[in-house]
C-alpha cells in the first residue's frame, strides 16, 4: 500500500523548520497586528527562563551589553523553536514511515491539536500563565485562539509541504507536484520576507535600550527631550498599548475594586511633578539618567479610594509586557507616587511606558513600571522581575555625580581657563553640595550649584579650570546630598543595588 521512503528526512526535516519559520512570524506579526499586550510564546517562555538561570550570566542582560544578553536569549529560544519545529517533522515522517499522508486535512487536525494541548495545558500553565493562558493580559480566550492559529499555521505548512516533497508519482504529477512545490514554498517565502521587513521596522523604531556608556559632552538640557530620554525595558520588542483600550485594575487587598479608563483617570485630580529617572543599572559616569516634567494622578487617591484592607505590606505592580514589581505599602501612599499620562507636555510614550506608567521618586527606574494595568495590596513581601534575578528589592537611588566636561581624552592647553561642569543626583535626597578635584583626589574644591529645577532632580553644577602643570591630569567628582552624607568613593558595580564610586575625565595638558 504505502510507497516506503519516498520522502527524504531530510524534506521532512525541512518542512517542519518551514512551519515553524512561518508559525514564530505569525506569532510576532499577530502581536503587532493586535498592538497590545499578547506576548509571545517566545517571550513568555525568556520571562520564565531568565530568573531561572545562573544571576552572573544573566547580570549582563541589562548593564554590560545594554539588553544584548536577553536578545541572545530571545534569539537562542526562538532558534530552539525552530530545531524543535524541525524535529516535529521528523517524527511524523517516522510515524508515516516516509509515506505521504492519507489524509492531509485529518493529519493536520491531529497535529494542531496534539500542539494545543501542550501550549494551552502545559506550557502556559508551567510559565505561570494559567490553563488557557487564564493569566494573560489578553485573557483565556483569546489566549488560546492565538496560540491555535499559531499551532494550525505550523501543522498546515509541515503536512501539506511534507506531502509535495514527494519524489515519485506520474510524469504527470511531477510536473504539477513541482508547480504546487514552487507556489507553496515561493508564497510562503514572499510572505516571510514581507512580514520580517514589517517586523524588522518595528523593531528598530522600538528599540529598547540606550547606550550606557556614551557621554555627551557638556551640560545636557535641563529637560531630556522625550526622544532623547533613555530607555530600558526587558523586552525586545516593547508593546504598544493601545489608549482606548487601556485599563486599569485596583485589587487584591482592597475593599472595593475599581477598574479606570484612560479618561476616567485623566478626570481626576492631578499634579505636575519634576522628576529625573535612573536605571539601576547605569554605571558610574553612565548614561542610563534622564529628566522629565511628568503629569498625573497620586497613587495614594486610588488607594485610598479602593480602601487597603489591614494587613497589606506591598503594592503589587503588573504590566502589560507581562512585568511585576513592588513597592511598600508605605511609599506608595506617598504624594509623589503618581500615575503618569504626560511626560514634557506630550502623552507618555508608547516606548516611556504610555498610556500610563508609576512614578516612584528616589528608587531606582526599574521600580517605575511602563505600561501599567494593576496594583494590588499584597500581605506578603512580593519579589518582582528583577528582584527574582537578584537585583535590590529597595532599589533606593545612591547619590551620585558625573562630569559631562570637559569630555574625557581631551586636550586642554596650559595656563588656559576652561569649564569643568557636570550633573549630581540623589533622588529625593537632593543635592547639598558638589565637589571636584584636578589631581584624581588629592585635593578638592567646592563647585557652584546651579539652580535647582526640582526637588526630585538631577543638579546641575559647574566650576573653572585653569591647568597649571603639562602632562595628563585626572579629574574627579563627588556629592553631598541633603541629609549631609557624602556620596561613597568606594567602587561597586551595578548588581545589586546600584553602581557606586567617583566619576572622572582623563585629559592631557599641552
Ligand atoms: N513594564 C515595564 N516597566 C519597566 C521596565 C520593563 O521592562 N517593563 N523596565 C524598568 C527599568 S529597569 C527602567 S530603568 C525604567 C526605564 O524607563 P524609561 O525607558 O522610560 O527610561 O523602566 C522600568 N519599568
Ligand atoms: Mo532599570
Amino acid at each position: 500500500m504505502l510507497s516506503p521512503q519516498i520522502i527524504t528526512k531530510r524534506a521532512a526535516f525541512t518542512n517542519g523548520l518551514v512551519g515553524a519559520v512561518a508559525m514564530v512570524l505569525f506569532f510576532i506579526v499577530a502581536k503587532f497586528a493586535v498592538g497590545s499586550g499578547i506576548l509571545t510564546p517566545m517571550e513568555t517562555f525568556t520571562d520564565w527562563v531568565a530568573p531561572r538561570l545562573p544571576m552572573t550570566a544573566f547580570e549582563s542582560s541589562i548593564s554590560t551589553f545594554g539588553g544584548f544578553a536577553k536578545v541572545l536569549l530571545d534569539i537562542g529560544v526562538t532558534v530552539g523553536i525552530l530545531g524543535l519545529g524541525g524535529l516535529i517533522g521528523l517524527a511524523y515522517h517516522r510515524f508515516q514511515r516516509g509515506g505521504p499522508a492519507y489524509s492531509t486535512t485529518s493529519d493536520t487536525l491531529i497535529l494542531t491539536s496534539l500542539l494545543s494541548v501542550f501550549g494551552l495545558l502545559i506550557f502556559l500553565p508551567i510559565t505561570g500563565r494559567g490553563f488557557f493562558g487564564s493569566s494573560t493580559d489578553i485573557g483565556p480566550l483569546w489566549a488560546s485562539l492565538y496560540y491555535i492559529a499559531g499551532f494550525a499555521l505550523y501543522s498546515v505548512v509541515l503536512v501539506t509541504g511534507y506531502n509535495l516533497s514527494q519524489s515519485t508519482g506520474t510524469q504527470y504529477n511531477a510536473g504539477r507536484r513541482r508547480l504546487l512545490r514552487t507556489v507553496f514554498y515561493g508564497g510562503g517565502a514572499a510572505v516571510a520576507v514581507i512580514a520580517v521587513g514589517s517586523v524588522f521596522g518595528q523593531i528598530k523604531s522600538s528599540a529598547t535600550v540606550t547606550n550606557i556608556k556614551k557621554k555627551a559632552s557638556g551640560l545636557p538640557a535641563r529637560f531630556t527631550p522625550n526622544s532623547k530620554f533613555y530607555k530600558v525595558s526587558k523586552n525586545l520588542v516593547d508593546p504598544r498599548v493601545n489608549p482606548g483600550s487601556w485599563k486599569l485594575t485596583v485589587a487584591g487587598g482592597v475593599r472595593k475594586q475599581l477598574s479606570l479608563t484612560l479618561p476616567e483617570l485623566k478626570s481626576m485630580p492631578s499634579i505636575h511633578q519634576d522628576q529625573t529617572l535612573e536605571c539601576i543599572s547605569n554605571p558610574v559616569g553612565g548614561n542610563l539618567i534622564s529628566n522629565a516634567r511628568w503629569k498625573g494622578v497620586r497613587l495614594s487617591n486610588l488607594l485610598n479610594e479602593a480602601g487597603v484592607q489591614d494587613g497589606a505590606v506591598d503594592i503589587k505592580l503588573t504590566a502589560t509586557d507581562g512585568y511585576t514589581d513592588s513597592i511598600p505599602l508605605k511609599k506608595g501612599m506617598e504624594r509623589n507616587v503618581i500615575l503618569a499620562y504626560e511626560m514634557n507636555g506630550e502623552p507618555v510614550p508608547a516606548e516611556h511606558g504610555g498610556p500610563v506608567r508609576l512614578l516612584v521618586p528616589n528608587i531606582y527606574g526599574m521600580k517605575n513600571v511602563k505600561w501599567i494595568t494593576r496594583i494590588e495590596p499584597v500581605a506578603q513581601d512580593f519579589k518582582g522581575y528583577w528582584e527574582t534575578q537578584g537585583w535590590s528589592d529597595t532599589a533606593v537611588i545612591k547619590t551620585m555625580s558625573q562630569i559631562r566636561a570637559p569630555h574625557d581624552g581631551t586636550t586642554l592647553k596650559v595656563n588656559e581657563q576652561v569649564d569643568v561642569s557636570g550633573i549630581a543626583f540623589a533622588g529625593s535626597r537632593r543635592i547639598r553640595k558638589v565637589e571636584w578635584s584636578p589631581d584624581y583626589g588629592q585635593t578638592w574644591q567646592e563647585a557652584q550649584l546651579l539652580e535647582e529645577i526640582g526637588p526630585l532632580c538631577w543638579r546641575f553644577w559647574k566650576a573653572s579650570w585653569t591647568p597649571t602643570g603639562k602632562g595628563t591630569a585626572s579629574l574627579l567628582v563627588r556629592a553631598t546630598d541633603g541629609t549631609g552624607t557624602l556620596q561613597t568613593a568606594s567602587s561597586v558595580p551595578t548588581l545589586p543595588d546600584g553602581a557606586s564610586g567617583y566619576d572622572g575625565v582623563t585629559v592631557s595638558v599641552e
